[in-house]
């Protein structure tokens, strides 16, 4: 890619270079999940609370037909201000640069734009997955294929609980993406701390983690990129994700009986509106908030808090562990 359609912030560019630790952090929730204007606030707050984790913020976003690794303040307050800001899906980079368009990027173009530049973690609040009615719609997000073939490490608090959350770790288990419950035995439920359903692995460190993307890169092909693991990767990204689920302490969690019975309400009211497409999730996310008296808002941010926070952690213990070298790596016979 040349470079100035995709722009590393001074500050992300060295980082990288010293191989010390970067978070990316996704842009969508700013610009499309949270309400104006206590998204700045929130942008702002989660830049502070990685750097107070000992890395550096990478937020990233697509501005004037450019990509931008790291945002400065201005750019941070266009993403957050601005409602003429897209929603932009990997498969929507690609016109978007070309357009000069500016827009927020989901998981799926965050975490292509942050491997491309050689980031290895990467925090978010709730990853997008398989819809309910499904087999209606068929809209399944498109993040699950891309984190499928990304060498990416996730931190969320699962996926979105409008989902249906065991088809969507149903399609995970297809795709080979690796779950990670971080201090918990169950998959978490994004505004509730469980969703209910078991996970297979858990870990209860960022050593731990770091173990894992270890040993991710150790069993990679030769040449397929496997990076440093200190987030100052080769930059090809290939590989597959690892999804760090990290549940919102329940203190923090929506009541679950006010989360059942309004997300029934939403998924309804979604149908009767005919929505679809892109405008599903910000509809769902946006009707709990107004519904729940903001109660959903307040653990969606603390669920993304946590997340950015154990981001900052598992990206200093990647930093400070020497990766495998590649050609130690033997052809299996
Ligand atoms: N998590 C949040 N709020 C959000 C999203 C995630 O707490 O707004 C966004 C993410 O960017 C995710 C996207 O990638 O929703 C999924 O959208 P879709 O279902 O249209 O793929
Ligand atoms: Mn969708």
């Amino acid at each position: 890619m040349p470079e100035t359609t995709v722009v590393l912030s001074e500050e992300v560019r060295e980082a990288l270079a010293a191989h010390r630790p970067v978070v990316a952090l996704e842009s969508t929730i700013i610009a499309h999940g949270l309400p104006r204007p206590r998204n700045l606030a929130v942008a702002r707050e989660l830049e502070a609370l990685v750097r107070e984790g000992g890395a550096v913020p990478a937020t990233i976003a697509v501005l004037d037909g450019v990509a931008r690794i790291g945002l400065d303040k201005s750019g941070l307050e266009r993403l957050a201000g601005d409602p003429g800001v897209r929603k932009l899906g990997h498969r929507d980079l690609a016109p978007a640069l070309a357009t000069g368009a500016s827009g927020a990027t989901t998981v799926s173009a965050t975490a292509f734009l942050a491997a491309r530049a050689g980031i290895r973690v990467f925090a978010t609040g709730g990853l997008g997955g398989v819809h309910r009615e499904w087999t209606h719609t068929q809209d399944e997000s498109a993040d699950l294929r891309l984190l499928a073939r990304t060498r990416i490490t996730v931190v969320c608090a699962g996926v979105k609980s409008i989902l249906d959350v065991p088809a969507t770790l149903q399609r995970l288990e297809t795709l080979g993406v690796g779950i990670l419950g971080y201090g918990t035995e169950y998959f978490p439920g994004f505004y509730l701390t469980s969703s209910g359903e078991p996970v297979d692995w858990t870990v209860r460190s960022p050593q731990e983690v770091a173990a894992v993307m270890r040993a991710q890169d150790a069993l990679a092909e030769p040449g397929t990129g496997t990076g440093t693991g200190t987030g100052a990767g080769t930059g090809t990204g290939t590989g597959t994700a690892l999804i760090v689920a990290h549940p919102v302490p329940e203190a923090e969690q929506l009541d679950p009986e006010l989360h059942d019975r309004v997300l029934a309400e939403a998924l309804d009211a979604c149908r009767e509106r005919g929505i679809t497409g892109q405008a599903v999730t910000p509809f769902l996310l946006e009707y709990l908030m107004r519904h729940t008296g903001g109660a959903s808002l307040e653990a969606n941010i603390a669920a993304v808090r946590g997340n950015v926070r154990l981001a900052a952690r598992i990206a200093e213990a990647a930093a400070t562990t020497t990766a495998p070298a590649a050609a130690a790596a033997e052809p299996l016979r």
